[in-house]
């Protein structure tokens, strides 16, 4: 049995400066990412077999979980998953973008960069309250920009994460105070591109997967 742990950052708490701040990042890996971490844990320490699962099996079958844990693995389970996503992706440096196949791919869905780039911050800053917006990767294997409320995790609604911007007050609001769509710009200087063509490249093996194991189900 092994119970969820905060991953470490690949960079430091500073990195991400000007953009996020030190204390945010600290406050928000430190307490708020562990704080889920912690709750999932407890959650799952009342049916252990269930960290034999792996938590995107957990995620994307909320009916395989027992009733009363329902919630807290859709919040704290969404949480880990979602934050541990997050500052993957973050750590790049100003001017990075994407290129190769992610590259001629958004270009492909969304018209161009920019184009992508505009939708993605509608989605943040249309997002009411807390919540994420993301890009990801649907069930035919194609690019999607879509938000989500709370910690709710892409996954339940059939979608693979690639690229997230947590919209949480708590991600942005001692520097940029009710500024979200200052925020949401900042988001654009710090993000590891590289991470996010791994991430592209991992959802679209899943969903190939997800297809071939449809098909095969049919044929037999
Ligand atoms: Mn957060």
């Amino acid at each position: 049995m092994k119970k969820y742990t905060l991953p470490e950052l690949k960079y430091a708490y500073d990195a991400l400066e000007p953009y996020i701040d030190v204390q945010t990042m600290e406050i928000h890996h430190l307490r708020h990412h562990n704080g889920y971490v912690e709750k999932l844990n407890a959650a799952l320490d009342r049916y252990p077999y269930l960290y034999e699962q792996s938590l995107e099996t957990l995620l994307s079958n909320p009916a395989i979980l027992p009733e009363d844990i329902q919630v807290a693995v859709r919040n704290n389970g969404g949480g880990h998953y979602n934050h541990s996503l997050f500052w993957n992706i973050l750590g790049g440096r100003k001017g990075d973008a994407p290129d190769g196949e992610l590259a001629r791919i958004l270009g492909e869905t969304f018209g161009s960069l920019e184009k992508f780039k505009a939708l993605f911050e509608q989605a943040a800053a249309t997002r009411f309250g807390s919540g994420w917006s993301w890009l990801s990767v649907n069930a035919l294997g194609e690019l999607v920009v879509h938000s989500t409320a709370n910690q709710d995790s892409p996954l339940r609604e059939g979608l693979v994460p690639v690229l997230g911007l947590d919209v949480w007050e708590h991600a942005y609001y001692l520097l940029y105070q009710n500024r979200r769509p200052d925020y949401i710009k900042a988001f654009w200087n710090v993000i590891n591109w590289k991470e996010v063509a791994v991430n592209l490249h991992n959802a679209r093996e899943t969903v190939n997967r997800c297809i071939e194991s449809t098909v095969v189900l049919k044929a037999s």
